[in-house]
């Protein structure tokens, strides 16, 4: 039976027969060949290819216990709390870490705290902090003012701090690289994912580096991130004051893991670029619409990156041996139920019509 991450990958993880786990079984989350999205790509590469060059690959990472990528960075972080006889976390949050923190420090039974910033944070994530009863405060400002309100207070009171400043919450998340590689059973030439505060770009890259050290996988991926275009401070190469987006989750003005995702940027020989809210929201439809795939829109920014990339032919530059097999994984860091008045915001509402046979029949047009 899948008992979680850490019964896992045990022996790349910092744990002991004295660390107590906390878990909810996450990770082993699936990883969905997309047909369309290889056909796209294929296409760009080798236009007159019978088969497609390029396979894409999408880590649906909303499939975890609390419907995000957080929970492998927390079964981590609450363990070691626990072992560390800590007995409450604290968080900044714009939603996912709030509803992972408050799930895992339940099931430890740690107190949880979450700053939130008001009026800014998804129906489905606020819900879960709150029935998994954390104490959630809303701040009258934003994430990055959140953030450094939660390590002035963990610096000072016994509070123990999760969000991905904490090493652990790195050595969580970096299974989802593993799984990546298991899963492919080799490493993929290109891996995209969203970046907010940065902590998942270095943990993923952190967990590839680590697989070749053992020999697992014989090269690495490159790295492509992607900030929202009005929450882009590592692509613009300064803090952004008033960050905004509609992809709530990475509305992040002054990232923690900034000089990190730079790092994993320059040595895998990858890119951080940014995404419209417009190419966010095509990708987003894309994903539901065509690949029965429902994200929050922080997700979708990977494959509106991608949709980017093959517009400015970027994966035309490789040498045909690279790009000739080349597989592509695009991270979905979180589930769509997360965030569904952005769903109902965008498509049409449904009609309201009689309870007669006759006029349903005249709907769908039989
Ligand atoms: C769905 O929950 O920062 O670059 O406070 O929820 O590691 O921050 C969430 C981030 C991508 C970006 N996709 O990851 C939070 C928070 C989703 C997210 C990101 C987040 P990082």
């Amino acid at each position: 039976m899948w008992q979680g991450l850490i019964n896992k990958y045990r022996d790349f993880l910092p744990v002991t027969e004295a660390t107590p786990i906390v878990t909810l079984n996450e990770g082993n989350t699936p990883l969905v060949y997309s047909e369309n999205l290889s056909r796209i790509v294929s296409a760009e590469v080798y236009p007159h290819a019978k088969n497609f060059a390029v396979g894409v690959y999408l880590k649906y990472e909303g499939l975890n216990p609390t419907g995000s990528f957080k929970d492998r960075g927390m079964t981590m972080a609450i363990s070691k709390a626990k072992e560390d006889k800590s007995t409450a976390v604290i968080c900044a949050s714009t939603g996912n870490t709030s509803a992972s923190a408050s799930a895992y420090a339940a099931r430890a039974g740690l107190k949880s705290i979450v700053l939130v910033p008001e009026g800014a944070v998804a129906l489905g994530k606020l819900s879960q902090a709150l029935i998994h009863g954390a104490v959630v405060l809303q701040i009258r400002g934003n994430f990055d003012d959140a953030l450094n309100l939660v390590k002035e207070i963990s610096a000072k009171y016994p509070v123990t701090l999760v969000n991905s400043l904490n090493p652990f919450r790195i050595e969580g998340q970096k299974t989802g690289a593993f799984e990546i590689c298991d899963q492919l059973e080799e490493a993929p030439h290109f891996q995209l994912m969203p970046v907010g505060n940065a902590g998942n770009i270095t943990a993923y890259w952190k967990g590839y580096k680590e697989y070749k050290e053992k020999n697992k996988i014989n090269k690495l991926p490159r790295m492509l991130g992607f900030q929202a275009q009005g929450a882009a401070p590592i692509v613009r190469g300064e803090i952004v004051k008033n960050p905004k987006t509609v992809a709530t989750a990475i509305r992040i003005g002054n990232p923690a893991s900034w000089k990190n995702a730079e790092a994993a940027r320059d040595e895998s020989g990858g890119l951080i670029d940014m995404v419209s809210d417009e190419e966010i929201l095509n990708a987003y439809k894309m994903l539901a619409a065509g690949e029965g795939i429902f994200v929050e829109p922080a997700s979708a920014a990977s494959v509106a990156g991608l949709l980017k990339l093959v517009k400015n032919d970027y994966f035309k530059r490789d040498s045909q041996d690279v790009i000739g097999n080349a597989k592509i994984v695009c991270v979905l860091t979180g589930h769509g139920l997360k965030d569904p008045d952005r769903a109902l915001a965008i498509i049409k509402k449904p009609k309201i019509i009689k309870p007669d046979i006759k006029a349903v029949l005249k709907e769908i047009g039989y």
